[in-house]
């Protein structure tokens, strides 16, 4: 012993000490104790020893979603630091299963969810979130990624048979036109505008817009897919690195719910589904759960902004009333939300909305534009299948595609609705031209949208499941409308087309007045002739789509990006200095897959959402978590 050896030292108890030093060494230890205790407060959050000692003070993630539901607002989010650290874990920590408490509690407790660019990147890490399927409390949830790529009928990014046959096609030569569109696109946005949500080529800079409360990086998450399948795999890369690295949730802003989902949440579900890459999915996940207090309203239906400050219910103060195209544009999304975190409330959300719509009386079988959330009731007759009412009919049929052709509701409400929209809303023109017009409580408005010219894809590709004596005329129809919409862009000087245009006073298929005619490079139109051309292979429609792709560079492609125009009947138009963003995920996509083989995406394993995000049909048991109701 230490002590014995000390000169002049007499031990003075069994212990060999004496009083005061007896004291002083208690002193000493009780230090030392507390010390340790409070160092574990001051660790970093990835410490294993913090986890082991403070397990108890964690809370189950996904509790915040149950709290919201009982009507409690969910915690503030926090700050984060300023230029964070990147966060590094030791291996195998910071998998978020560790960190749920093994027992559910009562009362409202929330868990602390990853917020900051830190916490985000520590939980993209992990690879499974807790289940909060009755009975699942505690166990994490894991997606079976590989399970899910073994059901595809098809490669993802198909055979590419083509180019071994013919590697100097012509088809070829123009799908790689195309590659490089994108590639100049991304290239302009990544250079001017990286991290903005869009950029603007004219002054060479980024545009946040007030559509997304605050989310930055509209271009980066749009094209991730886009991308992917164009195997412009560079590209890929800075677009995933701008995602783990500072794609921030903390955002307090008020935000379109629909835009929020048909971009954010749907290019980050493909993103992942096309790579199993973790942080998409983790992402879309914590994403869809900011807009949850949306549907915080008497109905269940949501109301069109959603405030990301936690709690707040934005309903009151954003109008009376609802867009059937935004609340009806959820379903899609919302059900791969549950497929892949197992938490049933984003399938119960848009469950609910299909009540509502099921339940309420239809005028004429018409589905009018707007409803109000807080009596249920519809709030004016204008029914429209182009904007306003456009992607709700959309969802309807791609809801029965995507489910296996297992969800007959969704089936059973698109072909209804179409007969009526047949009934009240459909026209052929003097001229021949056959169009989808507006109704204003009985009355037409005699004009069709750029938007409602996704309709001629939409009935092409429900064409096949609509009952056998309709089949041919389903078909017929949407090649007349896409012919319409052809006709919009053959009549303008730039071979573009107006955002809208009329049947009236002998003038056909065209603009009446400036403030119709200019072209945001908008996808509708290409969008259909892609549809068309996967039905029927007519050589039409790679014809027609070929005649985008120059209009596009002739007028629409400028030093630094390319840019919608003012005018689409002069030939020397202005440019609006705007690089949509859904030029990217949708003109340029659908474009490139009119030049490629079939199974690249194939619509057999494939549903794309309105943003033109693919996701995956199910093709798995009935047992499947979304899908398991139908
Ligand atoms: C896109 O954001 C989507 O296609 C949406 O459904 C309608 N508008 C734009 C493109 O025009």
């Amino acid at each position: 012993m230490l002590m014995r050896k000390v000169p002049g030292f007499v031990p003075a108890s069994p212990w060999g000490l004496r009083l005061p030093q007896k004291f002083l060494f208690l002193l000493f230890l009780s230090g030392l104790v507390t010390l340790c205790f409070g160092a574990l407060f001051l660790l970093p959050h990835s410490s294993r020893l913090k986890r082991l000692f403070l397990a108890s003070r964690t809370q189950q993630p996904g509790l915040e979603v149950v709290a919201e539901i009982a009507g409690h607002a969910p915690a503030r989010e926090q700050e984060p630091p300023p230029n964070p650290a990147p966060a590094a874990p030791a291996p195998g920590e910071d998998d978020l299963s560790s960190r749920v408490s093994p027992r559910r509690r009562k009362g409202g407790l929330r868990r602390t969810r990853p917020t900051g660019p830190r916490e985000e990147a520590t939980a993209a890490r992990g690879n499974s979130i807790p289940a909060s399927r009755p009975g699942d409390e505690g166990v994490p949830f894991r997606f079976d990624f590989n399970a899910f790529r073994s059901r595809l009928r098809h490669p993802v990014l198909g055979t590419r048979a083509d180019e071994s046959q013919e590697p100097q096609s012509r088809v070829r030569a123009q799908r790689e036109k195309i590659k490089e569109m994108m590639q100049f696109a991304w290239q302009s946005y990544k250079r001017y505008a990286m991290g903005k949500n869009e950029l603007r080529p004219l002054t060479k800079d980024g545009y946040e817009g007030n559509m997304f409360g605050g989310l930055s990086g509209a271009t980066v998450i749009d094209s991730l897919d886009t991308l992917y399948l164009m195997e412009l795999k560079e590209e890929f890369q800075e677009a995933k690195a701008w995602v783990e690295e500072s794609f921030h949730l903390n955002v307090s802003g008020e935000a379109s719910l629909f835009e929020v989902n048909i971009r954010y949440i749907g290019g980050l579900l493909s993103a992942f589904y096309l790579t199993g890459e973790e942080v998409f999915r983790i992402k879309a996940i914590r994403l869809g759960e900011k807009l949850l207090p949306a549907f915080n309203t008497p109905t269940g239906i949501p109301k069109g902004v959603v405030s990301f400050k936690s709690g707040s219910w934005g309903w009151a103060t954003a109008g009376s009333s609802s867009i059937l195209a935004e609340f009806g544009s959820l379903h899609l999304e919302f059900l791969h939300l549950t497929e892949l975190s197992g938490n049933q409330v984003f399938a119960e959300k848009v469950r609910n909305i299909r009540k509502v719509l099921r339940k309420i009386e239809k005028p004429f079988g018409l589905y009018p534009n707007f409803l109000s959330p807080v009596s249920g009731n519809w709030v004016q007759h204008h029914v429209s299948v182009g904007g306003l009412g456009d992607s709700f009919y959309e969802y309807l049929i791609k809801s029965w595609l995507m489910s296996g052709k297992t969800d007959m509701e969704a089936k059973n409400m698109y072909y209804e609705a179409l007969e009526a929209i047949e009934t009240y809303l459909l026209n052929v023109s003097p001229g021949g031209l056959t169009y989808i017009a507006e109704w204003r409580g009985g009355i037409l408005d005699h004009k069709m949208g750029h938007l409602a010219c996704f309709s001629g894809g939409m009935i092409a590709l429900g064409a096949e499941d609509a009952k056998e004596e309709k089949r041919a005329h389903y078909r017929e129809l949407a090649a007349q409308i896409t012919k319409t919409c052809h006709e919009s862009y053959a009549r303008s000087d730039t071979k573009l087309g107006p955002e809208a245009f009329w049947f009236n006073s002998g003038r056909e298929a065209v603009a009446t007045q400036l403030s119709e005619s200019y072209y945001i490079l908008r996808p509708e139109v290409v969008e259909s002739y892609m549809y068309l051309w996967r039905q029927t292979h007519n050589p039409i429609y790679r014809e027609w789509g070929w005649e985008v792709v120059l209009a596009l560079e002739k007028y629409c492609r400028t030093e630094a990006g390319f840019s919608g125009i003012q005018d689409v009947y002069s030939s020397n138009p202005n440019h609006d200095n705007k690089q949509q963003s859904f030029f990217l995920a949708e003109t340029l996509k659908y474009l490139y897959l009119l030049f490629s083989e079939d199974d690249l995406l194939s619509l057999e394993d494939w549903v794309f959402n309105t943003e033109a995000h693919p996701l995956p049909v199910n093709h798995s048991d009935s047992s499947s978590r979304a899908w398991g109701r139908y």
